[in-house]
Order: structure tokens, then C-alpha cells, then sequence
């Protein structure tokens, strides 16, 4: 049974939250959506989810991009225009600090918004690429080029070669990349604790990470002011609340410890 189900009041829950936290050696954090809501980027599943007007499907897949390359490439440029003036919120600053204090700290990702890296931490995993690059659909050899403005002047952009180009994020029904991947799984394999922040927990293979640390009877701990598939199981301590609030609590009380 979680720890959430055992009816702990909301500040014996933090608590127990921070002695977890300052005991932890070697912890991981994975991130998903929700960690960006708070810097005013949209989720996918939320009441303002991108998932609301479209399935995910049509958008993030290369079917998708090659049925209708103009639409997904429209799409991408609004999460791009606004991702222009975010700025990371206190729960990464949080996490910062506690890269600072700890010396290390793992942040798998699946956000391509950038903000963990804008924010200072140094070691993200992203495992459904960035927004950073486009390449060629076609994979003509072409290297990667940097998203620009210039790129959205004419939809869809265009390789040199006369293929669409594509963001170089993980579409539906893709393969992750295998490096990412890789490390994510090792540290899933020997962190000493996960703290899962905003995400649904619904997209695979990164859904699974958690799951292997609950195998090795390592901690979770999630902050999610929903419930999600993780919230109920054995070893999972779900603090519902949001990044921006919950974080700052927990890294404060860790560094009085
Ligand atoms: C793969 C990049 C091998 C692009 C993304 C059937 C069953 C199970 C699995 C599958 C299936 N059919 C196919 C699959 C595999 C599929 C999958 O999992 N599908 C799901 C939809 C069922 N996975 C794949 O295809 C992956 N590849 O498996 O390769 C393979 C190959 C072929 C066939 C089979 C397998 C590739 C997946 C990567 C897709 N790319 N992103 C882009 O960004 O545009 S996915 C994208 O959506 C995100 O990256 C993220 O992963 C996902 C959204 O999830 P979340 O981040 O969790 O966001 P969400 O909005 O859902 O939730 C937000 C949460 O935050 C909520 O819980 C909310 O309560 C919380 N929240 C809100 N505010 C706050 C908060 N929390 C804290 N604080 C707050 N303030
Ligand atoms: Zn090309």
C-alpha cells in the first residue's frame, strides 16, 4: 500500500518525505509535463492539453507529419513561440540547489521544452529528444540544423535534398534514442530513490522507469496533484501538490538536515 493511502497528514507526509530525500544518496529525478506547467507550458492531457484538440497520434508521429506536414509543423512552431519566454519556476530552482548540494543529480526527462538545462541542472536525459534540431525524413545524410524562426518562413521546411525535415524529437511508434535510454535504466537500476514529478505516467517506455525501481524495493517518491497509475502502489510516496510548491518544501527541509 502507498504511504499516501495510510491517510499520513499532508505535513508528516513531507516530512517523511525529507528524511527520505536528505538520507538519499544517489537519487533521480524524472520529469514529465507537469514539471513545465507552472513556467506556462500547456501539458498534454490537462484541462489546456495539446492531447484536448488533437490526438497525439495525428501530432507527434511520423504518419502524422507525413499526412499532414504543415499542421504538425504549425504545431511545433506554437510550442516553440512559446517556449520563447518561460522561465524555469521555484520547483527547478529547488531541484538546482539540490544538484548543488548533493553534487550530482540525474534528471530524466520527457519534456523537450529545454527549461531543466535553462535552469542550470547538467546532467538531463532527455528521452524524447529536443527542439532543438530538424533532420531530414528521409535521412539523406544531411546533418541535423538548428530550429530557427527562418525554418517556419515556408511549411513545411524543406532539406536540402527536397524532403520534409522533422523535429528531432521521439515520435509515436519510434524508438528512443538508444544512448538516453541506456542511462536512464542504469540510473533506474541504481539510484537509491526516484522523485516522479508531473507526469501521467502514461507514455512508454519512460513510464517504466519508476516500476524498476519499486522492484529493487527502492523508494518513489511522486509529486502529482492528480492520481496516476503509480500513486496507489507498494513503496510510492505520492505528495499531491504542484512542482512550483512542493519541491522548494522538500529541498528546504533537506537542507536543515
Ligand atoms: C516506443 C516528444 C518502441 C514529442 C513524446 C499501447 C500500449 C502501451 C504502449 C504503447 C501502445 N501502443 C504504442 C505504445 C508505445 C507508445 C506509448 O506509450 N503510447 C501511449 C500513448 C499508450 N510509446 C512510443 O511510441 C514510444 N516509443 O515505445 O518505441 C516501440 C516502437 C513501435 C511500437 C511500439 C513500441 C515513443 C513515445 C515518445 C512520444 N513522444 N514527446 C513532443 O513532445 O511533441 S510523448 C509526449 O507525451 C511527452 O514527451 C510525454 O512523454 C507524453 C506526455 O506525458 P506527460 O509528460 O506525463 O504529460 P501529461 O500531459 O500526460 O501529464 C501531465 C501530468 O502532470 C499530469 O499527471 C498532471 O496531473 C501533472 N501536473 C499538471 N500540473 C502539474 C502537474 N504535476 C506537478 N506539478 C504541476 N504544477
Ligand atoms: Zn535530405
Amino acid at each position: 500500500m502507498s504511504k499516501t493511502m495510510t491517510g499520513l497528514s499532508p505535513e508528516k507526509l513531507i516530512d517523511e518525505t525529507i528524511e527520505m530525500l536528505a538520507e538519499a544518496k544517489m537519487p533521480v529525478i524524472s520529469t514529465g509535463a507537469g514539471m513545465s506547467s507552472e513556467s506556462g507550458v500547456r501539458t498534454f492531457r490537462g484541462e489546456d492539453g495539446y492531447w484536448r484538440e488533437h490526438r497525439a497520434e495525428d501530432l507527434a508521429s511520423p504518419e502524422g507529419l507525413r499526412k499532414d506536414p504543415e499542421l504538425v509543423w504549425k504545431w511545433y512552431g506554437e510550442r516553440l513561440k512559446a517556449y520563447e519566454d518561460i522561465q524555469p519556476h521555484a520547483g527547478y530552482h529547488a531541484l538546482v540547489q539540490l544538484q548543488e548540494r548533493i553534487g550530482k543529480l540525474p534528471v530524466v526527462t520527457q519534456n523537450v521544452d529545454g527549461l531543466l538545462q535553462k535552469a542550470g541542472l547538467i546532467d538531463v536525459i532527455e528521452l524524447h529528444g529536443s527542439l532543438r534540431t530538424a533532420s531530414c525524413m528521409n535521412r539523406c545524410g544531411s546533418p541535423p540544423i538548428p530550429i530557427t524562426e527562418e525554418l517556419f518562413e515556408s511549411l513545411p521546411p524543406r532539406c536540402s535534398c527536397g524532403s520534409i525535415l522533422r523535429p528531432d524529437v521521439v515520435l509515436f511508434g519510434e524508438q528512443l534514442p538508444e544512448q538516453a535510454l541506456r542511462r536512464a535504466f542504469d540510473l533506474a537500476e541504481s539510484c537509491d530513490l526516484m522523485l516522479v514529478v508531473g507526469t501521467s505516467m502514461l507514455v512508454y517506455p519512460a513510464s517504466s522507469l519508476p516500476l524498476f525501481v519499486l522492484r529493487r524495493g527502492k523508494p518513489v517518491i511522486e509529486i502529482n496533484p492528480e492520481e496516476t497509475p503509480l500513486t496507489s502502489l507498494a513503496g510510492v510516496t505520492s505528495i499531491h501538490g504542484a512542482a512550483g510548491q512542493i519541491l522548494p518544501l522538500l529541498v528546504e527541509g533537506v537542507s536543515f538536515r
